[in-house]
């Protein structure tokens, strides 16, 4: 088992989170290569640690984002969101 962060824009999680299949394999994040990701972390286990950087200026002012972890059916429960005002 493992966990990541995925951010994506709101309106994209539905079909991203859709698309989540673990033929996707665990590198990927069991995420479609298709998705539209805007940025992720590796999966990783307790204990562990990872980071990820992001070009803040992808963010767009007015949009909503949510990030969530890409393990199959994390994603209910493990997600949050914000935006950039
Ligand atoms: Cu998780």
């Amino acid at each position: 088992m493992g966990h990541n962060v995925v951010i994506v824009k709101e309106a994209d999680f539905k079909s991203v989170v859709g698309a989540i299949n673990m033929s996707h394999g665990a590198a990927e994040g069991y995420l479609s290569p298709e998705s539209p990701v805007l940025a992720k972390t590796a999966l990783i286990g307790g204990g562990e640690t990872t980071s990820v950087t992001v070009d803040a200026g992808i963010f767009e002012k007015g949009e909503s984002y949510t990030f969530f972890c890409s393990f199959p059916g994390h994603y209910t429960m493990m997600k949050g969101s914000f935006s950039i005002n």
